[in-house]
């Protein structure tokens, strides 16, 4: 599907030099081991997101023409402006840093990124440990501009740099009873200090249905803007999946796992009748304390209506024929 233009990435990185798979496979050693599902035992009281309205927005702070010069004037398939640079590293929701988006980029700022690791494993064929030099020569990076829709209700529009999910994971070669992929971000405490707070069952986990995970619109992303990705937007590499709420697209990836059964994630474990698996944008079923009928685009005074799928629906409803959308929300 080429709705989305293919940037000339020779003028963001050298030419490549594509690695033999079967060397970086042999290089990649031991199987991913089980790794164990934070199960405190303790149920956590509800998330602090989970019991505030949405929060407050950012006033806005850009007009048309102050836009990032690398993707000047651009804008999403619908017509709509991309949100600034400046906008998308400087509001985000990063629990591992702090609760409060326009704080979490300063607290990430000196997060290392290297040496940084991302293991593939579970129920594959080959079991691969990539280094994040290994990625960038192994799947052609391209630009994606999506919307993002937060389950808190604001949205931005964001010009990704990243490849399809479905690629990495052919790779791996998914056995026949892997259904689900389940997605871990670092767990490291004192380079996250968010995550000494024991409201919630860290590591930060996230989970797709092995179908969801192969669509072309679900991709890693390694960079915005034309630039590698910065902590605070979940550097060295972050999951995008444009059709569902915000958090499913997990960040600081370490590691990717094929599974047989439904993975359980952060927030289903924070706030379970809040934040289901799918977790689909889905304006018709509103969150248990908020509409889910509108939204704020950053930058933007006023509503935007809530497009089912955000947006997506030609190319994902599909995944979801015969299911009943409000028990799986
Ligand atoms: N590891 C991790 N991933 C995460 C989050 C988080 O707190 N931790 N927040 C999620 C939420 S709620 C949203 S809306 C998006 C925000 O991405 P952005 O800050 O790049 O806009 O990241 C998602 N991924
Ligand atoms: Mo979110």
């Amino acid at each position: 599907m080429s709705r989305f233009p293919k940037i000339s990435w020779t003028e963001i990185t050298p030419e490549s030099v594509y690695l033999n798979r079967r060397q970086l496979m042999a290089a990649a050693g031991a199987v991913l081991g089980a790794v164990s599902l934070a199960a405190c035992g303790v149920q956590p009281p509800p998330a602090p997101a989970a019991q505030t309205a949405p929060a407050p927005e950012l006033p806005p702070t850009a007009t048309p023409d102050s836009r990032d010069p690398v993707a000047g004037g651009a804008s999403d398939e619908l017509g709509d402006p991309l949100n600034t640079y400046e906008q998308i590293t400087n509001y985000n929701n990063f629990y591992e840093f702090s609760t409060d988006k326009e704080a979490v980029a300063r607290l990430a700022r000196d997060f290392p990124l290297t040496p940084w690791t991302v293991t593939v494993g579970g129920l594959v064929d080959s079991p691969t440990t990539y280094d994040m030099d290994d990625i960038r020569k192994l799947f052609d990076i391209e630009e994606r501009i999506y919307r993002l829709r937060c389950v808190e209700a604001w949205s931005m529009v964001i010009p990704w740099l990243g490849f399809p999910l479905g690629k990495l994971l052919a790779a791996a070669g998914p056995k026949s009873d892997a259904k689900y992929v389940r997605f871990q971000t670092l767990h490291n405490p004192e380079l996250m200090p968010g995550q000494r707070s024991a409201w919630y069952s860290w590591p930060y986990t996230e989970g797709l249905r092995l179908d969801e995970a192969m669509n072309d619109l679900a991709i890693l992303s390694t960079g915005l803007y034309g630039k590698d990705l910065l902590p605070q937007s979940g550097a060295p590499l972050r999951l995008v999946v444009p059709w569902k709420y915000g958090f499913k697209s997990i960040k600081s990836i370490v590691s990717i796992e094929l599974v047989a059964e439904e993975p359980n994630s952060l927030w289903m474990d924070a706030a379970p009748n809040e934040y289901g698996f799918y977790a689909n944008v889905n304006p018709d079923v509103n969150h248990p304390r908020w509409s889910q009928a509108s939204e704020r685009r950053i930058g933007e005074l006023g509503r935007r209506t809530t497009l089912p799928f955000n947006g997506y629906a030609e190319q994902v409803a599909h995944l979801y024929d015969g299911m009943d959308l409000r028990k799986n929300f």
